[in-house]
């Protein structure tokens, strides 16, 4: 097995899928949190200035949803088939792009609250309308069997949760799928063992 090294702050942030697909695949990896104070003087150093990434025989792969989508390669949890492999994919994409849309660096106090209340009370209904639908009364999002979309949905929704406890409440399937994730014995290991932080 090759030497990993994740380097991401002390969050679960954007490294949380990687973290979670290490533990669920038993890989042994040295989980590197950085201080936001070292920040600036490893920024420079990094292919794309951006976290997380991972160094795996002596390179710096960066983006953390190609870094997932590479270490679920060949396993169960990307899909078992093309298609399959597609809409775990897509599911992925549908939920990053609405975590993306969040200005987590914004400075300005008072118009990151404005901004981050209007997507949790407006926007956010609408994908989770979707998403219960999408879902069903599946097991699962895709297939009969656990995949890394639903590991996100996981990993998005619990920080989505921080921030509005009310999120699901009309949404019982989908609180139902976090705790179905949450419930697989390698992840319930890693959410006790894990940094415990807001985001
Ligand atoms: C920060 C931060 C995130 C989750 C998904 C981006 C994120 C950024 N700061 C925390 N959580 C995408």
């Amino acid at each position: 097995m090759p030497n990993y090294k994740l380097l991401y702050f002390n969050m679960r942030g954007r490294a949380e899928i990687i973290r979670y697909i290490f533990a669920y695949l038993d890989i042994k990896y040295e989980d590197h949190r950085i201080e936001q104070t070292d920040w600036p003087k490893i920024k420079p150093t990094l292919p794309f200035g951006k976290i997380p990434v991972l160094e795996v025989e002596g390179l710096t792969l960066h983006q953390s949803l190609a870094i997932a989508r590479y270490l679920t390669k060949n396993t169960d949890l990307a899909g078992k088939t093309e298609l399959e492999q597609c809409q775990a994919d897509a599911v992925v994409d549908t939920l990053d792009d609405f975590m993306s849309l969040f200005p987590w660096a914004e400075t300005n106090q008072d118009l990151k609250k404005q901004m981050f209340n209007e997507l949790l009370t407006r926007q956010a209904p609408h994908l989770l309308k979707d998403l219960d639908t999408y879902l069903g009364d599946k097991e699962w999002f895709i297939g009969n069997y656990v995949t890394w979309a639903d590991f996100y949905w996981d990993v998005c929704s619990t920080t989505l949760l921080v921030l509005k406890p009310d999120l699901l409440d009309i949404y019982p399937r989908l609180a139902s799928l976090r705790n179905k994730v949450q419930d697989i014995p390698a992840i319930s290991a890693w959410i006790l063992k894990r940094p415990q932080t807001k985001l």
